[in-house]
């Protein structure tokens, strides 16, 4: 049996399927047994689970031959060493395997650590296969593409990049294998929310993002019949009213959108993706009418800067008169867009942070439903030269257990990194902004501030909005902070989103 592991990335409300580990659990073997522990749920405990599988098999026919665990950068970091530790001590023989963006990413970190075993680069379901060989004693770990481990010398070992297949190639997702009914949740497009992810890669190169140094610049999408079919299941089986599209890049093809969105219109659900703001552009009225009548809800954009400058030096590929085209036929066609900012590059953050929040405010006065997502810049590793002879990643820990610090984390989450041009100040100013605009213009997303305490606060904001004054928020924060619904589970990855929470 293998057991696979999703550390605790999330609040056990927001567990979402663990699709990682479902993917690379359905491609095993006929004969090989799999389950999965997942952390995200309120009543599970790793470790003990973990424990507790490994001694029900111990002496059977079938034990416990490896522990795989899927480790994405930030909280579920913090979760997956602390556990990887406990594992390795208790079971010093039992193989410890990580997948996912953090070892895929960070390789050297992870292989210099004496708990884990072998790390799987890219994607999961082939290589994890054939490391069972390498388990086994029946193949060379040096002949296996994808495969991370240490020589008996201590050396790291990296295999050559694995091809990888497109979802047509790979099984269907195994719903037997995990509690679906407990993982559907009530959010702003329904009350029984899946997730889903129909294809894999973006073939663009924006030189901050990390699926671009995991896929390369490549995506493989899946047949929109194929993907209705695992969604009726969902709606059919499991009620499902509604579905978030996990792709990092949701349209690439303006025939297949329309075929998708035809296919999905008896489905009746409401749905979310993520697209570029170019695409969405280059399709005609009669597609953005199937669209919205599939169902389509909300879509998320990278807009990442009011600059066009930053932009060409991110390789957006991106103009801020695009965005603003977008914003107004999202408008048009009552469709929210969900805009994403990535602030204060290392070039001039002080005045790339005012041109952008000069832009947002354009933006509003286009769109004003539209969402906004806030991130900070944070230097992704990335392929080949894309930084030239700058090393993006210089001074970041070498050390696994150092990236679990508190800052490492921010870092990762690009949420509140110190980097050495992002001064307290400047963070503050981009914070205080968020804080107007979205008392202004209360996000759907949030559930956690009460009725009255959306309407005080827009109330207040009203005037600072107008005449674009940021500096005093002080009242805007007592409000916010009284009107807060407590969180049904108190559970909290502990250190995340500090100077966020304080400022709200
Ligand atoms: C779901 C998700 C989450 C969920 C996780 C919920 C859960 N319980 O799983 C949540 C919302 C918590 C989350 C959080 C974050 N996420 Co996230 N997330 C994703 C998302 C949308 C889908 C991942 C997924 O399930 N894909 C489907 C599966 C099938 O693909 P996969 O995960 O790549 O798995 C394959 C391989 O990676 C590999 N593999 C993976 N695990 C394992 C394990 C083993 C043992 C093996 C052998 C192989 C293997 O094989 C799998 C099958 O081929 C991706 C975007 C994307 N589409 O990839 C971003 C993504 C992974 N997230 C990312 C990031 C950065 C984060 C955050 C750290 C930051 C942020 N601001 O979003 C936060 C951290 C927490 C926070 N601050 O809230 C980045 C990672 C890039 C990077 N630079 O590292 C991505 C790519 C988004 C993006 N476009 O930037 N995330
Ligand atoms: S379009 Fe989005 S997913 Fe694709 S490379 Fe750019 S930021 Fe990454």
């Amino acid at each position: 049996m293998i057991v696979f592991v999703n550390p605790q990335v999330c609040r056990p409300e927001n567990r979402r399927f663990p699709l990682s580990l479902m993917s690379v659990g359905a491609a095993l073997p006929d004969g090989v047994s799999w389950e999965i522990v997942d952390g995200n749920r309120p009543s599970v405990d790793e470790f003990d689970d973990v424990v507790a599988h490994v001694e029900a098999r111990r002496g059977t026919a079938d034990p416990v031959r490896a522990v795989a665990l899927t480790v994405m950068p930030g909280p579920q970091l913090v979760s997956a060493v602390p556990l990887s530790q406990r594992l390795k001590a208790r079971y010093p023989d039992l193989p410890l395997v990580w997948g996912g963006f953090f070892p895929s990413l960070y390789p050297a970190p992870v292989l210099d650590a004496d708990y884990v075993d072998w790390i799987v680069r890219g994607q999961g379901e082939r290589t994890f296969v054939k490391l069972l060989d390498v388990l086994d004693g029946t193949r060379d770990p040096g002949t296996v593409a994808g495969l991370g481990f240490r020589t008996e010398d201590g050396e790291r070992r990296i295999g050559p990049e694995r091809p990888w297949e497109g979802p047509d190639e790979l099984p269907p997702p195994p719903y037997h294998k995990i509690d679906v009914d407990d993982y559907i949740h009530p959010t702003f497009l329904g009350r029984r929310g899946a997730v889903y992810q129909a294809s894999i890669g973006c073939p663009y190169g924006c030189k901050f993002c990390g699926v671009v140094s995991m896929w390369g610049r490549r995506e493989k999408v899946e047949t929109p019949e194929r993907t209705v079919r695992h969604l009726e299941y969902l709606v059919r089986e499991h009620g499902v009213d509604s579905v978030h599209f996990y792709d990092n890049n949701f349209f690439l093809k303006e025939s297949h959108a329309v075929e998708l969105a035809e296919r999905m219109k008896p489905l009746g659900l409401k749905w979310w993706c993520e697209s570029r703001v170019d695409a969405m552009l280059r399709f005609s009225d009669a597609t953005w009418r199937a669209l919205k009548e599939s169902g389509l809800t909300m879509v998320f954009f990278g807009a990442e800067s009011g600059s066009n400058d930053v932009l060409a030096s991110m390789d957006k590929n991106l103009t801020t008169e695009q965005t603003l085209e977008v914003a107004a036929r999202t408008r048009e066609w009552g469709i929210v867009p969900e805009f994403s900012f990535c602030f204060g590059g290392p070039e001039d953050p002080e005045a790339e942070i005012d041109t952008t929040l000069d832009f947002i405010r354009e933006l509003k006065g286009v769109n004003p439903d539209f969402e906004l997502i806030t991130y900070f810049y944070t230097p992704t590793p990335q392929r080949g030269d894309a930084y030239g002879d700058v090393d993006p990643l210089s001074g970041t820990p070498t050390v696994l257990e150092e990236w679990t610090r508190p800052e490492w984390v921010r870092w990762m989450t690009h949420e509140d990194p110190d980097v050495p041009w992002m001064t307290p100040e400047l963070k503050e100013k981009v914070e205080r902004f968020v804080l107007v605009l979205q008392s202004r213009f209360p996000s759907i997303h949030d559930r956690r501030t009460r009725g009255w305490g959306k309407a005080l606060a827009r109330m207040v904001a009203a005037g600072p909005w107008r005449r674009g004054r940021y500096d005093r928020t002080g009242l805007l924060q007592a409000v916010r902070r009284m009107a807060r619904v407590p969180r049904p589970h108190p559970v909290e990855y502990g250190h995340l989103r500090p100077s966020a929470e304080a400022i709200r």
